[in-house]
């Protein structure tokens, strides 16, 4: 090495030290990147971006004019000044960036749109809280994710959420890179989605006479055409929606618009209370095949991702015990236990979706013999997480997981602290939800099926909007971050440090998030 490289070595290392060294800015990115490395140069702006788009990237609009209007916002000038140049990297993987931000330009390359929005979300989050001073590190950024499925589940067949909420809740997960918002449709106390062929499941099957805590009705449902709007919105910020039609179980409300797609066919109501209902659709009755060949059908229509979510929880199966029907398809099939009656069921609908090239997903449930063999399955039981890893790659199925003990957001997150009265509901921390290691610890031969994680906010007590973003903020944020980096680049007391940068930035955008008062308790 000659002396002039030697100097230009030393000079380099001088600047491009790691990140938070004394005298640079801070940087509080969430979910943290793979790799930041930081320059003590920076770049004060001062107008809008003169934008340089190289190659093709599908649906960025969106992107750019959130780019703009943020800029535009911040520097009160829409004088285009500064270089911003978005370049396509075919090498980078799907999710994957680069963004350098240097004293003259900013850059970012990425293989495809996904990769942008993610470039920009970083970028986004380098502006210092303060909205008078643009003045922001200089960094270059190579990030991947962790895991292909990042998701959150809401369930508004608990209690309905308009779809201008569920619009504004994507948004917010979008920054956090989710890339997947899981909608559980249908319950015992709700159907939600206007099907044509059959509607009663509308007519009767959205509305309840009251809830555990109430003696007004609840109601609601969407129409195709706002679905099919909700799922543009969604796509163009990076997010698929998963929707989720449970059965056998969790389907009262159905039967309360079609009793005959219940063993004993009696007049049901839609339910009004929390709990597991012991009503399953009933197993012999082709009817209950027409039912859900109808509902897929049209909800084919809706929503164009290829993954469909069936449910398949919580279904104890004692009506089938005593259903002539049921047994009688037994037999036929040579079935031996009432356990087989759920692949059976599973497998023939499989078979609709097959037609339409949809891949299956299911809460997994130990005591089901087989699934389909292309499932991807939910682990969801607490503490049961280990034995389902396990399970599911001895069958052979990609899992993601979505464990009570860290990522059931309906639980109340402090001593006290609603919902209350909770039934029995297990606390879950923000800092329990941070300690999820999504590979609970195993070689990277016995986890290489996990693809994702997802946070479920089940909705038996999120009766407001308030309440959705009181159960999910700041948790879902601890969670993006299991989803998308590696346990080597955790660190909960860092984490802790990020955070009071992003609860003043969930205020300002109107969030109604939990204030997690434990994370600045010294220890
Ligand atoms: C279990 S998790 C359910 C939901 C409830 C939730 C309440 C799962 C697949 N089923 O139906 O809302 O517990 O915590």
């Amino acid at each position: 090495m000659n002396f002039i490289t030697m100097l230009g070595s030393l000079l380099l290392l001088c600047c491009l030290k790691t990140v938070g060294q004394e005298g640079q800015l801070p940087i509080s990115i969430i979910p943290e990147p793979r790799s930041i490395t930081q320059s003590n140069s920076t770049l004060t702006l001062k107008g809008d971006f003169i934008l340089e788009i190289n190659g093709d990237f599908p649906l960025i609009d969106s992107t750019t004019q959130l780019l703009h209007r943020f800029v535009k916002q911040r520097t009160l000038s829409d004088k285009p000044i500064h270089r911003f140049e978005i370049s396509k990297n075919p090498t980078l993987t799907a999710e994957a960036y680069r963004l350098k931000v240097t004293s003259r330009k900013i850059s970012i390359e990425a293989a495809t749109t996904q990769g942008v929005r993610y470039a920009i979300q970083s970028f986004l989050q380098l502006f210092p809280l303060n909205p008078t001073n643009n003045t922001l590190p200089c960094v270059t950024i190579d990030d991947a994710p962790l895991l292909e499925y990042r998701g959150l589940m809401l369930d508004p067949a608990r209690h309905f959420i308009p779809c201008d909420e569920l619009k504004r809740y994507i948004e917010i997960m979008a920054q956090y890179k989710f890339n997947h918002l899981h909608l559980h449709l249908s319950d015992d106390q709700g159907w939600r989605v206007e099907i044509k062929g059959l509607p009663l499941l509308t007519s009767v099957g959205s509305i309840r006479k009251g809830t555990a805590k109430s003696t007004l009705p609840e109601s609601g449902f969407y129409t195709q055409d706002e679905l099919k709007a909700l799922v543009k919105y969604a796509e163009s910020r990076g997010v698929t929606i998963v929707p989720e039609i449970d059965m056998p179980g969790h389907s009262v409300a159905a039967i309360a618009g079609y009793p005959e797609l219940s063993c004993e066919g009696k007049q049901i109501e839609v339910r009004t209370t929390p709990g597991v209902s012991e009503q399953l659709l009933c197993i012999g009755n082709e009817k209950v095949f027409d039912y859900l060949e109808c509902v897929i059908e049209e909800f084919i229509t809706i929503f164009p991702d290829a993954k469909f979510h069936l449910g398949g929880d919580e279904a104890p199966f004692d009506c089938w015990k005593n259903c002539p029907r049921c047994q009688a398809r037994m037999k036929e099939q040579g079935l031996k236990r009432e356990e087989e009656l759920f692949s059976y069921l599973f497998n023939r609908v499989n078979k609709i979706l097959e037609r339409h090239k949809k891949t299956p997903l299911f809460w997994f449930e130990l005591d089901v013999p087989n699934y389909p063999s292309n499932a991807i399955m939910y682990a969801w039981r607490m503490g049961l997480t280990p034995q389902v890893i396990k399970e599911a790659k001895q069958r052979g199925h990609k899992l993601i997981c979505a464990p009570g003990e860290h990522a059931y957001f309906d639980y109340p997150q402090w001593r006290g602290d609603e919902p209350q009265p909770n039934w029995g509901m297990p606390l879950l921390s923000l800092e329990q939800v941070y300690k999820f290691d999504p590979t609970y610890g195993l070689s990277s031969e016995e986890c290489d099926h996990i693809i994702g994680v997802e946070g479920t906010l089940w909705g038996e007590c999120i009766t407001t909007p308030e309440r959705l973003y009181y159960m999910s903020y700041p948790r879902a944020i601890a969670l993006a971050e299991a989803g998308w980096s590696p346990m080597e680049r955790r660190d909960w007391n860092m984490f802790c440090k990020k955070l009071n940068y992003h609860l003043p930035r969930l205020f300002h955008q109107g969030i109604n998030y939990r204030v997690p008062i434990e994370i600045n308790q010294t220890k």
